[in-house]
């Protein structure tokens, strides 16, 4: 218990906004690449870091060059809290994975190695919103995610409850109208329950990524909306 305080304490220390942790038990059925990736662990690590709100205010109805630079300087941030924390828990004598912040592994199925947004569920950083996206109670959606895999018998944290309620503001704000308003208890069964996942895609990785000085399938816009993120 003690040492679950003190990781958390390291990880904060190395840039992180928020820290939870789960088990892989209460990842069940979770799709990961490879399919054997948590055999070897029995514990998982959330981080966030987040996105400064000044940032939005650049943003209308489209990406901006200095969203899309905040966004890999981020990601770097994310790889960098996942590395340092792999080390700490390596000194520790434990094992210590992390999973980069943004890498697609497939892209046929947009897929990364294991969804950052589930991993951040069950560790307790926030709710998976009408937007898809975690969002958690001090910094709505501007929260980037990475996940380290462990076998330190860690603390875990509980879930929280979904507070999306009657809002709509992301599904009113999307400019494709790819965000249908479901809500969850919980959890989407797959990503079409919650969006027209197809129309979300080609907006971010057609259309946003022809824009100069954007080389990066982003967005941002749901992000803005949510008045979590306000
Ligand atoms: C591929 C990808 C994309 C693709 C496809 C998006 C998609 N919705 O899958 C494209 C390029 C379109 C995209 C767009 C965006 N992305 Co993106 N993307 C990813 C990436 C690399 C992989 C996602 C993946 O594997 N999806 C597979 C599906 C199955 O998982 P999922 O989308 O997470 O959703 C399921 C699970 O979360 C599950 N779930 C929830 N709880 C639990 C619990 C259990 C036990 C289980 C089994 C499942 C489960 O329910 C969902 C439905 O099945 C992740 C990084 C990562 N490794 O997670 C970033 C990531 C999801 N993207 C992110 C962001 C911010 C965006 C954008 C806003 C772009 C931007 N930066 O401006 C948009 C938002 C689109 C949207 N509203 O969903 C952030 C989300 C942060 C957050 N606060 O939630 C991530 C986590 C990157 C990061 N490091 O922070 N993205």
């Amino acid at each position: 218990m003690e040492y679950s305080v003190q990781l958390k304490g390291f990880i904060k220390s190395v840039g992180a906004d928020l820290v939870g942790f789960t088990d892989v038990e209460s990842l069940q059925g979770i799709y990961t690449e490879p399919k054997n990736l948590l055999d070897s662990f029995t514990h998982v690590i959330s981080a966030g870091v987040e996105v400064p709100k000044s940032v939005f205010d650049t943003i209308h109805d489209k990406p901006t060059p200095i969203y899309n630079v905040v966004y890999q300087t981020i990601n770097r941030i994310l790889d960098e809290i996942g590395y340092k924390t792999s080390r700490h828990l390596q000194n520790k004598g434990y094992s210590g994975l992390p999973i980069p912040a943004s890498q697609i592994v497939d892209r046929e199925k947009w897929y990364g190695a294991i969804s950052h947004k589930a991993v951040a569920r069950m560790a307790g950083l926030g709710w998976q919103g009408k937007n898809l996206l975690l969002i958690t109670p001090k910094f709505g959606s501007r929260i980037r995610l990475v996940t380290i895999l462990t076998n330190a018998p860690l603390k875990i944290d509980l879930p929280m409850k979904n507070r999306c309620g009657a809002c709509t503001k992301c599904k009113d704000a999307c400019p494709v109208g790819a965000i249908k308003g479901v809500v969850t208890e919980d959890r989407y069964k797959n990503r079409n329950e919650a969006l027209h996942f197809d129309k979300c895609v080609s907006k971010l990785t057609v259309e946003f990524a022809e824009l100069p000085n954007i080389d990066s399938p982003i967005c941002g816009i749901c992000i803005k909306a949510c008045p979590y993120s306000k």
